[in-house]
């Protein structure tokens, strides 16, 4: 099949999903055409069968806002004539369903045509797609779309809560990882020498408030009273400079070390013991997949879609949102009894390889093609 795909191309779970989806297509042999304002940036530099196409915003004075939406619409209605694409696969909804929707309707103009499937992550549910200003537009792209697929089964719900659509048909085809890639025994002890004995907790996230970063600061700082621990943080976003605060008010930031956007996180998954995800809502936890995937128990907020991800007492623990002193009191039962870590480190990596894995998911979604 010819397929295209949109998506944020920057650091986020949507856009790495996107592009791990694409990757994996290709090498099953469709042809693939990433459709993006930038590189995607878990894209590799060359990969048969798979082509970029970069969205330009054209700038003119007039425009405080440069309607990039339409840029987008504009974009694909080419490509899609261009390379006979079967379908556009859009990646949260806002708001590239909707410009799917335009370009589609662009294309029937002229007596073409182009399948559109819709993938909801999260926040275009769950945030933005309630907004007043963007509710509507939400309801009406993804009623538009000819497949809909959630994340996750809470996702599901709440898209059906939210938008009342008893048109909308959504089916849950979760996130997936490539078990070649997330694997503990693959990579060096990268942060063997700086750590030395002590125990290491990571966090990886795009540092927004939803992440409750600070939380994943409050709950380092019990840990390492109890047990000689480091902190890595992986991304950025608009609540570091926060952590950093919180690191430094609370005395411990001698032990975090922010390294900021990487664009592998596998070989320091591989060198972590615990990976702490405090989110205030959270519809599926990719980062908190690849942990698993690489042998490192989770504590998380019970919410949203974590509960499908992680194995409350199996692979790791759920604590309610917001409350650190839980959170840090799972990471030291954890952390402090090495046998249970080590039994679940195992189990989180099988586990995740049993429900999540690359082939299995991107089976799904190719039927899923195939019946639109
Ligand atoms: O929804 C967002 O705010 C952004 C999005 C992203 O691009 O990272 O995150 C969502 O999609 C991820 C991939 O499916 C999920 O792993 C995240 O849980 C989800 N974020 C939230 O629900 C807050």
């Amino acid at each position: 099949m010819k397929i295209g795909i949109t998506c944020y191309p920057t650091y986020g779970g949507s856009g790495a999903v996107a592009t791990e989806l694409g990757v994996s297509l290709a090498t099953r042999g469709h042809e693939v055409h990433f459709i993006t304002y930038q590189y995607p940036f878990r894209l590799p530099a060359f990969q048969p069968g798979i082509y970029f196409h970069e969205v330009d915003v054209g700038r003119y004075p007039l425009f405080e806002y440069p309607p990039y939406d339409l840029a987008l619409a504009v974009r694909m209605h080419e490509v899609v004539l261009r390379h006979h694409l079967d379908l556009l696969h859009l990646h949260y909804a806002i708001p590239h369903a909707t410009s799917a929707w335009i370009a589609r309707e662009m294309l029937r103009e002229t007596g073409s045509d182009v399948r559109l499937i819709t993938t909801l992550h999260g926040t275009d549910i769950t945030i933005v797609g309630q907004d007043p200003s963007f509710h509507a537009i939400t309801k009406f792209s993804i009623e538009k779309s000819d497949r809909l697929t959630a994340v996750s089964e809470y996702l599901r719900r709440e898209t059906h809560t939210a938008f009342g659509c008893s048109a909308c048909d959504v089916q849950v085809i979760p996130n997936f990882i490539n078990p070649r890639v997330f694997d503990r025994t693959r990579y060096p002890p990268v942060l063997g020498s700086a750590a030395g004995a002590r125990a290491v907790l990571i966090h990886i996230s795009n540092f927004r408030p939803v992440k409750r970063v600070r939380d994943v600061i409050r709950i380092f700082a019990k840990v390492r009273e109890r047990i000689p621990s480091v902190l890595v943080l992986v991304g950025d976003g608009p609540d570091r400079v926060h952590a950093e605060d919180e690191a430094h008010q609370l005395g411990v930031e001698a032990d975090v070390s922010f390294l900021g956007k990487l664009e592998s996180v596998a070989p320091l998954l591989a060198a972590a013991d615990l990976f702490l995800l405090p989110s205030q809502t959270e519809s599926f936890g990719l980062s908190a997949l690849e942990a698993l995937a690489t042998g490192v128990p989770v504590v998380a907020s019970r919410v949203g879609g974590l509960p499908e991800v992680v194995r409350d007492g199996e692979t790791g623990m759920l604590c309610p949102a917001g409350d650190a002193d839980a959170m840090a009191q799972a990471a030291i039962g954890i952390l402090g009894d090495r046998d249970r870590w080590a039994a679940m480190s195992e189990l989180a990596a099988r586990d995740a390889r049993e429900r999540f894995s690359e082939d299995e998911i991107v089976g799904q979604y190719e039927a899923l093609y195939r019946s639109a």
